[in-house]
C-alpha cells in the first residue's frame, strides 16, 4: 500500500485564504481564530471528521459494490491495513486542521473471532491513535460501539428477544466506554439503528423498552465507575435500518429518558437528516432539546429532498444551517459537544481529492452560518420579537396562571368578571422571514 502522506497528493494543510481566494481547495470563510460572539470559530463549530464514512466507506450501495478500491481496504492483514487506515485518517485530520474525530470500535479495528480479540484489537490501535493525538493535538468528540452491523444483532442489541445478544451488547459497550476514555473523547454516542422492529407480529414493545432502560442504565452507572466526564448522548432516528425506532426523534428520546430516571445524565446528538427523516427541520430539533435541557452534540449533514431516506450529504446550505446554529447560539453553545461530519462523499466521488472538497465546502458553509447566526443573535430583533409576543406572560395574573396560584375556576371567574375578550394578533411570518434573510 502506498505511504499515507502520499494519498492525497499534497502535503500543506488548507489553510484559510479569504473569500477571493482562487485555489480551489482553500478556506474562504473558515477562519478557525476568528473571534465571534467573543470565541474562536474553532472553538463554537468544534469540526469532528467522523472515521466510518470518510475512510471506512468502500462506496456500494444496494445495486453495486464498491467504487473507491481504498489501499488500505484490500490485503490479508487485517490489523495492518486498520494501521494504514489509522495513518491516512490523521493525514486527512492534519489537511483540513479540524480539532476533532469520531469513531465506531469496528471502523477503525476488525473483529476478530471472539470479544476478547476484538477488544484486542481496538486496544492496540487505540494506543496508536493516542500517539497520533499527541503528536498532531487532534482529539476525540465521541467514540461509539458498532451494535448493529454483525448478524448477531440482526434483531437488536439491547432490546434483542435474546439475553445473550444483551449482554454481548454490554460487553462490547464496556470496552469502547474504555476506550473513549482512555482517549479523553469528550463524550459517548449510543446510536440504536437496530433497537426497533421489523413487524409488530413477533415484538413486545414493552419489554424491549424496559430492556433498553436497563441497558442504558448499565452504561450510565459504568461511567461513573470508571470517572468518564463525558457526556452520554442517544441519537434520535426514526427509521432505517429498522422499519420503526423507539429513539424516534428528541421528544420520543426525552420521553424515554423521564421514563427510566435518565434525564439528568443522558442527552441528545442530533442528526439533521435524521430530524428530517422523522418529518422535522433540523432547528425543530434542536430548540426542542435546548427547551427540554438535552441539547448536546450535532451530527451536522443533510438529505436529499426527493429521497425519503438518510442520504448523509455534506450540508451545503447556509440558510439551513444558519437557523440550527442560532438555536444553538441561543442555547449558549453546546457544551462538550460539536460538529461533527457524519457525512458521505458520493459514490462517483472516487477521487481523494473529493474528500477534501467535501470537507472544506462543509467548513465553509457551516462558518458563514455561524457568522449569519451570530449576527442575528447581536441585532436581537427575533428573540425581541418572540419576547413582545409572550409579553403578556410577564403580567400579575400571566404569571399566576402558570405558578399554579390559580384554579381553573378562579381563572373561569376573572374571566367572565373581567369580560376578558382576547384580540388576535398578528404572528409576523413574513416580515420574520424577511428579517433572516437579511443575515443569510
Ligand atoms: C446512522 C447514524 C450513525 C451514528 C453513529 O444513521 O447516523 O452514523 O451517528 O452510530
Ligand atoms: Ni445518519
Ligand atoms: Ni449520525
Amino acid at each position: 500500500m502506498t505511504k499515507a502522506a502520499d494519498f492525497f497528493a499534497r502535503s500543506a494543510p488548507i489553510r484559510y485564504a479569504g473569500p477571493d481566494a482562487v485555489e480551489p481547495l482553500a478556506f474562504r470563510c473558515y477562519d478557525k481564530d476568528r473571534v465571534v460572539l467573543g470565541k474562536r470559530m474553532e472553538e463554537h463549530l468544534r469540526f469532528a471528521v467522523c472515521y466510518w464514512h470518510s475512510l471506512g466507506w468502500p462506496g456500494g450501495d444496494p445495486f453495486g459494490g464498491e467504487t473507491f478500491f481504498r489501499p488500505w481496504m484490500h490485503g490479508d492483514d487485517a490489523m495492518a491495513l486498520a494501521r494504514a487506515k489509522a495513518d491516512v485518517a490523521f493525514e486527512l485530520f492534519r489537511l483540513l486542521d479540524v480539532p476533532f474525530f469520531c469513531f465506531h470500535d469496528r471502523d477503525v479495528a476488525p473483529e476478530g473471532d471472539t470479544l476478547a480479540q476484538s477488544t484486542a484489537n481496538l486496544h492496540a490501535i487505540a494506543e496508536l491513535f493516542a500517539a497520533k493525538m499527541e503528536q498532531a493535538k487532534v482529539r476525540l468528540l465521541w467514540g461509539t460501539a458498532n451494535l448493529f452491523s454483525h448478524p448477531r444483532y440482526m434483531a437488536g442489541a439491547a432490546t434483542n428477544p435474546d439475553p445473550d445478544v444483551f449482554a454481548y451488547a454490554c460487553a462490547q459497550v464496556k470496552a469502547v466506554l474504555e476506550v473513549t476514555h482512555g482517549l479523553g473523547g469528550q463524550n459517548y454516542v449510543l446510536w440504536g439503528g437496530r433497537e426497533g422492529y421489523e413487524t409488530l407480529l413477533n415484538t413486545d414493545i414493552g419489554r424491549e423498552l424496559d430492556q433498553l432502560g436497563r441497558f442504558l442504565t448499565l452504561v450510565v452507572e459504568h461511567k461513573h465507575r470508571i470517572g468518564f466526564s463525558g457526556t452520554i448522548l442517544i441519537e434520535p432516528k426514526p427509521r432505517e435500518p429498522t422499519k420503526h425506532q423507539y429513539d424516534f426523534d428528541v421528544a420520543a428520546v426525552h420521553g424515554f429518558l423521564r421514563r427510566y430516571g435518565l434525564e439528568r445524565e443522558v442527552k441528545v446528538n442530533i442528526e439533521a437528516n435524521h430530524a428530517t427523516l422523522a418529518g422535522h427541520s433540523f432547528e425543530h430539533e434542536i430548540a426542542l432539546a435546548a427547551a427540554l435541557g438535552i441539547l448536546g452534540s450535532l451530527d451536522i449533514n443533510r438529505g436529499d429532498p426527493q429521497s425519503g431516506w438518510d442520504t448523509d450529504q455534506f450540508p451545503n446550505s447556509v440558510p439551513e444551517v444558519a437557523l440550527a446554529l442560532y438555536h444553538v447560539l441561543r442555547a449558549g453553545g453546546l457544551g462538550s459537544g460539536g460538529l461533527n461530519f457524519d457525512a458521505k462523499i458520493r459514490r462517483q466521488s472516487i477521487d481523494p481529492e473529493d474528500l477534501l472538497h467535501a470537507h472544506v465546502g462543509a467548513m465553509d458553509v457551516c462558518a458563514r452560518a455561524l457568522l449569519a447566526a451570530a449576527a442575528m443573535v447581536e441585532d436581537g430583533r427575533l428573540a425581541g420579537e418572540v419576547a413582545a409576543r409572550y409579553a403578556g406572560w410577564e403580567s400579575r395574573e400571566g404569571r399566576a396562571m402558570l405558578g399554579g396560584e390559580r384554579s381553573l375556576a378562579e381563572i373561569a371567574a376573572r374571566v367572565e368578571r373581567d369580560a376578558i375578550e382576547p384580540r388576535p394578533r398578528s404572528g409576523r411570518q413574513e416580515y420574520l422571514e424577511n428579517l433572516v434573510n437579511r443575515y443569510v
